[in-house]
């Protein structure tokens, strides 16, 4: 048979039938048969037949001829393929290495396409990547000699894909699985799980083997190792995932269900004691933030039996033996078999991330650091223009109004916020992923003595800034004032873990939270807590602060404020309060300043300014003046009333630390107005804060 007459054939065939014959026979003279066999031994102990595969699926054709006898073999197999690689990072050599084996990959030679058999894997070309994942046509053609004279060939079309639905057939499915050692009688049980299986039964604790082989530095390079692989075969490299967010779901990220547990991410926080911001619970050694471990032992030491175990077996089933390799444990993320599972390389990836991190704070004491992540830039906004202007510094306008902080009174659960689906479907609670959670205009005043929850906008917009692996964002906390300084007059919110967010690709902006908080009772001078927000990442360079948080915010944009008091219009506003405070050290003259939108001036809206008698007296000893308000009565404390646009109140003589209180009272309003109220407080070197109160339906 000609190879066009075969063609022809073989369309008929594959016409007629939904799938391709996964045994392919071609005629040779005198009614002689030549057949094509392929298969895979990579799931199973004795090779499958199959026509389709797999990236990353080891594939072997056999020849065989019925009728008479073959002489010599000729395969042209579509490409690109390898024959094998290497994923073998040398872990069992004795004595052991001083350096990871490299990755490396075999051609196919001429030799193994001359005989009955050939075994090798396809690779993808490079328009077949990720999220191109097929199926694509692969023809393999084998023409034999016949003993005796005479030739004849057979061409069978193969498919080669990567599966999105089947979680037995993922990239972490094949990588595992492969290359199983000849005795083993369980055909999932491949060299990757072997090797780590004897990581943690011979290294695991063992100081005299070298650095590189070491908790955090060897499971650095056994993670590296397979996003080689993933890359050979045109898989993304997995994200990292925090803990303290879901699970993952969906075919790249689920295991089969008698494997996990029930995943509580609320019981996963990572401990503050691991982040750059840290908190104020100790770890047993005294550390309350990363760069407190004096040595990567200390660190690594407090990690593995904790956090890192904790977290292997809140997802994975318990039971078994720890070091089995066959059993219906076998697999689970509670056992040394652990790398089975997809989250298994999403929480080391994180742990690499932590481990990343210690190195930058310590690189001396990192003789094997997994590589560092390169300069980037994350930032928050400090108001509208701010974003108009996309985070340089330093920022114009008023620096107390970021939209990239808000509070709600319950927690956004929709999938675009908690777990927005990828391209496959996936829900995805990994790196890597926008999230949407709303905006500032969401905001809803807190409710003291109650959870509520803080949302936020992180962003990687600068130019230039390359992929976030790590940022975490530290929330505090004070009472409203328009004289605030960062550390004295805040508070921090405990689980600022819960704004720890992943590689945030460049030119993306994301939602981050929520952190929940119980917000403490207000003293009656005060009507709303102001927020504060250090973004922190060893890929940024750290705020500088200590000129006043006005000026740090403006001259920082991984700092943001947020002094906003909703105020809903109508008959019965609540008066608003806050506090005026001299943050400097010298005596200054501090002067109020009131801007009121136009709205509220063209809809003639009554506003009282009310002073304590502390800040009536330091108006006096200051020899203070108002402009654009008018005494309310005879009395002080009937306050002022705002007759302009533009207010002030100047004059107001305070020593250092010294502070007193303003109230505000709104007259009635039609429920429809909307507007602002922006107060400044200025001292002898320019702005020194202000409280902005906002007209809005929610409050
Ligand atoms: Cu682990």
């Amino acid at each position: 048979m000609t190879p066009s007459r075969f063609f022809a054939f073989a369309a008929l065939l594959l016409g007629n039938l939904a799938a391709p014959l996964s045994v392919s026979a071609g005629s040779c003279t005198g009614g002689a048969t030549l057949t094509i066999t392929a298969s895979s031994d990579s799931l199973t102990i004795t090779p499958t037949a199959q026509t389709t595969f797999n990236f990353g699926e080891h594939v072997i054709l056999t020849a065989t001829a019925s009728g008479f006898t073959i002489a010599t073999y000729s395969w042209t197999i579509d490409g690109p393929t390898i024959k094998d690689y290497s994923e073998d990072l040398g872990t069992e050599a004795s004595p052991p290495q001083a350096a990871a084996s490299p990755w490396t990959t075999t051609p196919l030679a001429p030799s193994d396409l001359s005989v009955a058999s050939v075994g090798f894997y396809w690779v993808p070309s490079a328009a077949q990547f990720e999220p191109n994942n097929g199926p694509f046509t692969r023809n393999v053609t084998l023409a034999v000699t016949e003993t005796g004279g005479g030739s004849c060939s057979v061409t069978v079309p193969y498919s080669v894909e990567r599966n999105e639905t089947d979680i037995t057939r993922q990239a972490e499915d094949f990588y595992t699985s492969n290359h199983r050692s000849a005795m083993s009688t369980n055909p999932l049980d491949g060299h990757v799980v072997d090797e780590h299986i004897f990581w943690h039964m011979n290294v695991d604790g063992v100081t005299t083997f070298p650095s590189w082989m070491h908790f955090l530095a060897w499971h650095g390079e056994f993670m590296r190792r397979f996003n080689l692989w993933r890359q050979e075969f045109g898989y993304n490299v997995p994200a990292p995932w925090y803990p303290g967010r879901p699970l993952p779901s969906g075919p790249q990220f689920d295991a089969d269900a008698g494997l996990r547990q029930v995943y509580v991410a609320d019981n996963n926080h990572i401990p503050t004691y691991y982040t750059i911001t840290g908190g104020s619970t100790p770890d047993s050694g005294g550390q309350l933030k990363l760069s407190d471990y004096t040595t990567l032992d200390d660190f690594s030491n407090s990690f593995e039996g904790s956090y890192h175990g904790q977290v292997h077996c809140n997802i994975g089933a318990f039971g078994g033996s720890f070091f089995e390799t066959s059993g219906p444990n076998f697999g689970s993320m509670c056992l040394a078999s652990s790398p089975k599972d997809p989250m298994f390389w999403r929480w080391h990836g994180f742990i690499d991330v932590l481990y990343r991190n210690y190195c930058s704070f310590n690189a001396a004491g990192c003789p094997s650091p997994s590589p560092a992540d390169p300069a980037a830039d994350p930032w928050m906004a400090d108001n509208p223009t701010d974003i108009v202007d996309n985070g340089t510094v330093p920022s114009p306008g008023i620096h107390w109004i970021s939209p990239d902080v808000w509070n709600r009174r319950a927690e956004v659960t929709t999938n675009a916020c908690v777990q927005p689906p990828d391209s496959y479907g996936d829900l995805v609670t990994t790196g890597g992923i926008v999230r949407d959670c709303g905006t500032s205009a969401d905001h809803e005043n807190p409710i003291t003595g109650v959870t509520n929850y803080l949302y936020g906008t992180l962003r990687n917009t600068r130019s230039n800034s390359p992929s976030v692996a790590y940022a975490e964002v530290g929330v505090y906390y004070g009472l409203a004032s328009s004289g605030l300084t960062y550390p004295t007059d805040f508070t921090m919110i405990p689980e600022t873990r819960q704004f720890t967010t992943l590689q945030i690709e460049p030119g993306t902006t994301t939602s981050i939270g929520p952190i929940p908080w119980i917000p403490p009772a207000l003293p009656p001078t005060s009507d709303h807590y102001c927020l504060y927000l250090r973004v922190l990442s060893v890929q940024a360079t750290p705020p500088v602060e200590g000129l006043g948080i006005n000026t740090d915010v403006a001259n920082n944009n991984n700092l943001a404020w947020r002094n906003i008091k909703i105020v809903a219009p109508g008959d019965t506003s609540a008066p608003s309060f806050f506090i005026v405070r001299n943050i400097g050290e010298q005596m200054d003259r501090l002067a109020l300043h009131f801007e009121i939108s136009p709205e509220l001036v063209r809809e003639r809206v009554s506003i009282r300014v009310i002073l304590d008698e502390g800040l009536i007296s330091a108006m006096r000893e200051g020899k203070g003046r108002m402009e654009g308000l008018e005494p309310e009565g005879k009395d002080t404390k009937d306050g002022y009333r705002i007759t302009s646009p533009k207010a002030e109140i100047a004059g107001l003589l305070l020593a250092p630390r010294e502070e007193g209180h303003v109230k505000i009272e709104l007259g009635p309003t039609k429920a429809s107005v909307r507007g602002e109220i922006t107060i400044t407080q200025i001292g002898a070197k320019g702005v020194v804060g202000g409280v902005t109160m906002l007209l809005a339906s929610k409050k």
